[in-house]
Formats: structure tokens, C-alpha cells, sequence
């Protein structure tokens, strides 16, 4: 079954973030304790994922990339199968052979996950050409980052998609870092919505921190696609507060570019405008983060049972 996406309340919106927080932090412990492959997480990005994926309909598809733990557990993937899934596992998404950079999960619409930077632009063109020749209604929605931007991939998909009309919401996670070099040393420009109008189509840059903004501005930017059957690019404006993969020193960042982020943590935010406003109070929070906790927790260990694939299993269900 397709999953209801059109979620209105910002307190399931903070429980989400709260979830992807969670689920990477586990990855995070895990891989210190050697007891998980160290990954990249999105850790400082989850609004920018949550909300956008919010905004979508069941029948919409996502391709993603190297940060998609937020797309696909707001999405409703099982946080137990993919642990199990990244920790190569029987029980995972894809039965433990994609890890965390290959996943997919057919039945929630997330088709992709591609760990070549801009590989999911260009199939994200030819995933939205077939939903248009089989008339199919959900639109596309592809997640990439700002140093994918500076591929020449984007360019060619960007030109195709408005070229041939396609249902494709863009949504460029602006992170401010492309692996270890901060944009402003490889990026012409500030904002790289800037870069739609040359092909004739639509963008915007959205606070990826505030989830209420980035949900709100997806909201009318899916609409927009899926009326004009057009493309449309949005840009989530955020920052990656962990290292790019782990573990990772982050002895390249400035302390003070880091600190001043942190300040505006996305959850952080999301949790103090609820109970500022009297929609949630404290003691709910707090039952809140440890409902959250308990989940991953039982996910650690729905994972850590799951056996490796026999060997036998070796080259079924992969390429080549
Ligand atoms: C084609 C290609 N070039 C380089 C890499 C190595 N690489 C992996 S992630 C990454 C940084 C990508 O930056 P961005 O698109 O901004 O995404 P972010 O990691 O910031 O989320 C690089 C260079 C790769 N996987 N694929």
C-alpha cells in the first residue's frame, strides 16, 4: 500500500526529524563500536527532508542519493529493515546488498538511491518520461546536492526535462559542503535556483531549517508540477553538522560557520515553536524523544538478529 503523505501536523513533522536523528545517531554509536559500516549521514538536514517528502503524494516517486535517510523513513520505510539493509543483512530493503548507498524500496515509491553525485538526475529524466508516456499521475521528485549541481549532468537534465515537459520537482539540499570543500570554493553564484530560469523553469530557495517553510513552499512546487505536468526547482537551504561520511574530524570546517548552524537546528526549532505555543507541552516532548529512541532501539536489534545472506545467495538479485 501507497503511504498517506499529507501530513498537516508539525508535531508528527518533529517526530519524523526526530526519527531520522535517531536512526543516524544509532548508525553514528554503531560504527564506532564497529558494529556498522560507517556511512554519511544527513545529520542537520532532516527538515529539509521531511518536509519535502511530506508534501508528496502516495503515488509520487523518489530517487535519491548518498543522504537519504530522511526520504525514505518520511517516506515510511521501516527503520528495522533498513539498519538491516545498511548493516548487510537478509532482512533488509534490497536483502543486505545495496548497504546504505544503493538502497531502494519499490513499494514506498523510493526508486533509487544513487551513490554516483548527479546519477539520479539523469534517471530521475527517464523515471519522468515513462510516468508521462504511461500517463501515470505521480510526479518525481529528486533529491540531490549542491556539488551534484556543478556536474554537467544537471545541466543536460535540467534542459531534457523542461524541453519534454516533464513531472519532475528538483530539490537541491544545499548543504554548504561538497565532500570536504565548502561550495563557495567550486560554485559560481549563491543560490543555485538560480540555474532554473536559463532552462525556462521555475525555482525557489527555501529556510531548509524550518520545517513548516520547506513543507509549505514543496507543497505549492509539487502542485505546480503536477498541474503543469512541468519542472520545477527548489532549492532547501541547510547544512550538514556531521563530517561527510563517518567518522570524519571535520577538521576543515570553521568552528564558527558550525557553531552558528547549530544554532538553528532544525529540530531544535521545530520542537520550541510547539511548545512556545502551547501545541506541545515539555512533558509530551519528552515522551515524544523517548518513544522515538525506544523504536530505534528495537530496530537495532530486529536488525542485529537478521542473519548475512548465505553465499549461495551471492549473485541473485544484483547485476552482472
Ligand atoms: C561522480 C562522482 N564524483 C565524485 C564522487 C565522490 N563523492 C561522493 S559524495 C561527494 C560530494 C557531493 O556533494 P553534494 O552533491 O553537495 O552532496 P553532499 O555530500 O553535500 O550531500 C563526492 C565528491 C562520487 N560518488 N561520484
Amino acid at each position: 500500500m501507497k503511504p498517506k503523505s499529507q501530513i498537516v501536523d508539525e508535531t508528527t513533522l518533529l517526530e519524523q526529524m526526530l526519527l531520522v536523528r535517531a536512526y543516524e545517531e544509532a548508525i553514528v554509536a554503531g560504527s564506532v563500536a564497529g558494529k556498522v559500516p560507517g556511512t554519511c549521514t544527513s545529520v542537520g538536514q532532516e527538515a529539509a527532508g521531511v518536509g519535502v517528502v511530506s508534501a508528496l503524494a502516495g503515488d509520487d516517486l523518489i530517487l535519491t542519493n548518498h543522504r537519504s535517510a530522511a526520504h525514505l523513513l518520511a517516506r515510511g520505510a521501516d527503520p528495522g529493515r533498513l539498519l538491516a539493509e545498511v548493516m548487510g543483512r537478509r532482512d533488509g530493503y534490497c536483502k543486505g546488498k545495496s548497504g546504505s548507498l544503493h538502497i531502494s524500496v519499490r513499494e514506498l515509491g523510493v526508486m533509487l538511491t544513487s551513490t554516483i553525485v548527479g546519477g539520479e538526475l539523469s534517471l530521475a529524466t527517464g523515471v519522468a518520461l515513462s510516468q508521462k508516456m504511461l500517463g501515470r499521475p505521480g510526479i518525481v521528485a529528486c533529491f540531490f546536492g549542491d556539488g551534484a549541481a556543478c556536474e554537467g549532468v544537471f545541466h543536460e537534465s535540467l534542459n531534457l526535462a523542461s524541453v519534454w515537459q516533464l513531472p519532475i520537482l528538483y530539490i537541491c539540499e544545499n548543504n554548504q559542503w561538497q565532500a570536504f570543500v565548502h561550495r563557495r570554493e567550486t560554485m559560481k553564484g549563491e543560490h543555485i535556483s538560480e540555474r532554473a530560469a536559463p532552462y525556462g523553469i521555475d525555482g525557489a530557495t527555501v529556510d531548509g531549517n524550518d520545517v513548516l517553510a520547506v513543507r509549505s513552499a514543496a507543497l505549492a512546487a509539487a502542485e505546480g508540477v503536477r498541474s503543469s505536468g512541468r519542472p520545477f526547482l527548489l532549492e532547501t537551504w541547510t547544512y550538514r553538522s556531521r563530517g561527510h561520511f563517518e567518522p570524519d574530524d571535520q577538521a576543515y570546517v570553521d568552528p564558527a560557520e558550525h557553531a552558528a548552524w547549530l544554532a538553528r537546528d532544525p529540530i531544535a526549532r521545530s520542537r520550541q515553536r510547539l511548545v512556545d505555543s502551547g501545541r506541545l507541552p515539555p512533558e509530551e516532548a519528552a515522551a515524544l524523544e523517548r518513544r522515538v529512541r525506544e523504536r530505534i532501539v528495537a530496530a537495532l536489534a530486529f536488525a542485529d538478529a537478521s542473519p548475512f545472506p548465505a553465499l549461495d545467495e551471492m549473485t541473485t538479485d544484483v547485476y552482472a
